[in-house]
């Protein structure tokens, strides 16, 4: 029924569970990619995307920036949210209204009705680049999901559980893919293959990660 009905016409639209509270949909946000990519344009504009450091010293493949009121910040004291871009000592840009309505939507179709996101990461990764395996475990608001957003080049995306040594999923994350986790899956391991090379018609040799979080 969900297909024959669908009223976005991209054919590549199913719900996947990944798990109790956690919901991969297919496509949801390809309607919207356009603005959604000249919205973070604006934003990378304002607060460019920087490589920054663990507590531990490393520097991380994946390149990053924020906005919205809270910004996720990792350096040599730890991670954290901060409401300032520590390069600029300037308030985050804004959060667009396309990315927060885009978020609010799919929390809905997740099952997450009143998701009101106040921070977004944005994550780039060039060919080689990764995630290692963690939990999202700085926020305060632990009852709100987090909507995770991929455009650009497909990477895959290890899906694991409460403990570290729980087997882990391996899901395919496309352009336009949206995955939404919260309630028994908030604190769910996840982590992100090293990205293939590749080209994307729109997006380019990189993949481009947005995930919303209601962070304080
Ligand atoms: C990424 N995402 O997909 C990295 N975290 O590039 C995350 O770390 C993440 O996608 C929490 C919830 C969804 C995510
Ligand atoms: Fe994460």
């Amino acid at each position: 029924m969900r297909d024959l009905f669908d009223d976005r016409a991209d054919g590549q639209t199913r719900n996947e569970s990944l798990g109790v509270g956690a919901v991969l949909l297919r496509g949801f946000c390809v309607d919207v990619e356009e603005e959604v990519l000249a919205a973070l344009r604006q934003v990378a504009d304002a607060a460019p995307f920087r490589r920054m450091t663990t507590p531990g010293g490393y520097i991380m493949s994946a390149a990053m920036t924020n906005c919205g009121s809270a910004g996720w910040v990792t350096d040599r004291a730890g991670y954290r949210y901060d409401a300032k871009d520590p390069e600029s000592g300037k308030r985050w840009p804004a959060m667009p209204p396309v990315f927060l309505d885009l978020a609010m939507r799919a929390a809905a179709e997740a099952g997450f009705e009143g998701f009101l996101p106040d921070a977004c990461l944005i994550n780039r990764y060039e060919p080689g680049a990764k995630l290692s395996l963690h939990q999202d475990k700085d926020e305060r608001a632990f009852d709100s999901p987090i909507v995770s957003v991929s455009l650009g080049l497909p990477a895959t995306f290890l899906f694991g559980g409460l403990r570290r040594r729980d087997p882990q999923q391996r899901v395919p994350l496309r352009h336009g893919d949206i995955a939404v986790w919260g309630g028994p899956s908030r604190l769910a391991y996840h982590g992100v293959m090293p990205l293939k090379d590749g080209e994307h018609p729109t997006v380019g040799r990189r993949r481009l990660n947005l995930t919303l979080r209601k962070a304080l």
